[in-house]
């Protein structure tokens, strides 16, 4: 028999949490069993996508433009109910909602906000490829009475995060998560429904052989980034490349914290700002790449450093190794 020990996502919690925190309340550790509570709802719907009649569109077009699927309607609603039940939660955020929701009846003493994207990814639901879900936590100003606009309490630079992670539902369901000491990763074990710690201290290799981007998009790449990859191509940093690309952010984040090398989405002529959103998406993963050894950035600045302006502002986004990053920044130069 291992010898491991059984360790639950909520155990380590509330370990980390004594250690670093002794006199903490609890109530952080409270809130993240929010998000997990909501990550198996989600995960079991995922798991039935193709038996009940979930598949498709429910007719209804999201504040992106984008047609929204069922799943993405039951995961955002799974998380505003797990999330919002927490009594110390003031104000959500989500990337289905086109405002910021206010929990009332927290409104002045709740602690947190929480900013998410229920399900990432979802144009692959139908072809059964994996989706994730990504929440961004932070505190809110406890000097404001809960008074003022809850988009000021929402736009808060990335550095700013008390917590960050994903769960990915993949061939197995994975929840990634850091609070600030480092990034460890759990898996569901569905017999009992507990998600277990299978990934203690993640760190990102310093370089990998791996970029991932949307190649159908270099046409429109800015300079710098055509030359990178036709840098990696070429052989001539000394390491042979491959390319993998999911076209969801959290499974091509996932691979790449794991196995290192870089993922990126630049500016396209689709998208000169760049497509990945700051608040849900960019941020949570440049708080979990920079926990783990690897860097984000947006071409020119730290991810963590943008001053939000937007709660639905897009980046581009250039994540990973340190080795690749730098090598990218290098040309951009
Ligand atoms: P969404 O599914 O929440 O709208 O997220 C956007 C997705 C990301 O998961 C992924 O990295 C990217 O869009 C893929 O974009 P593209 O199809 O342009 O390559
Ligand atoms: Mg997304």
């Amino acid at each position: 028999m291992s010898t491991t020990p059984l360790l639950t996502v909520q155990q380590h919690i509330l370990e980390e949490q004594r250690r670093h925190y002794p006199h903490a309340s609890g109530e952080f550790s409270w809130l993240l069993s929010g998000i997990t509570l909501a990550a198996k709802m989600v995960e079991s719907r995922v798991r039935r996508a193709g038996l009940s009649d979930i598949l498709g569109t429910a007719g209804q077009t999201n504040i992106q433009g984008e047609t929204v699927q069922k799943l993405d309607v039951y995961a955002n609603q799974a998380l505003l109910y797990c999330l919002g039940k927490r009594g110390n939660v003031a104000v959500m955020a989500s990337e289905e909602d086109a405002e910021p929701i206010v929990v009332e009846r927290d409104r002045s003493h709740g602690r947190y906000v929480v900013v998410f994207d229920p399900l990432d990814g979802s144009s692959n639901i139908d072809v059964n490829v994996s989706v994730g879900t990504i929440f961004s936590i932070l505190r809110r100003d406890p000097d404001d009475g809960g008074t003022r606009d809850p988009l000021k309490d929402v736009l808060q630079p990335g550095h700013k995060q008390v917590a960050a992670g994903y769960t990915v539902y993949g061939s197995s369901t994975m929840l990634v998560y850091t609070a600030g000491h480092g990034v460890h990763g759990f898996t569901l074990d569905p017999s009992i429904g507990a998600f277990l710690i299978s990934h203690p201290d993640i760190t990102m290799p310093p370089s990998g052989s791996i970029y991932s981007v949307n190649e159908a998009n270099a046409d429109s790449f800015p300079e710098g980034y055509r030359d990178f990859l036709a840098r990696l191509r070429s052989g001539g940093t000394g390491r042979v490349y491959s390319s993998r690309y999911i076209g969801s952010l959290v499974a091509d984040f996932h691979r790449t914290l794991l196995k290192g090398g870089i993922f990126l989405y630049p500016p396209t002529r689709q998208h000169p700002g760049g497509k990945l959103r700051l608040m849900y998406e960019a941020n949570p993963i440049a708080f979990l790449a920079e926990q783990a050894q690897g860097k984000a950035t947006d071409g020119t600045r730290r991810i963590l450093d943008i001053v939000p302006e937007g709660l639905h502002q897009r980046t581009p986004l250039i994540v990973g190794s340190a080795e690749e990053v730098e090598m990218l920044l290098g040309l951009m130069r």
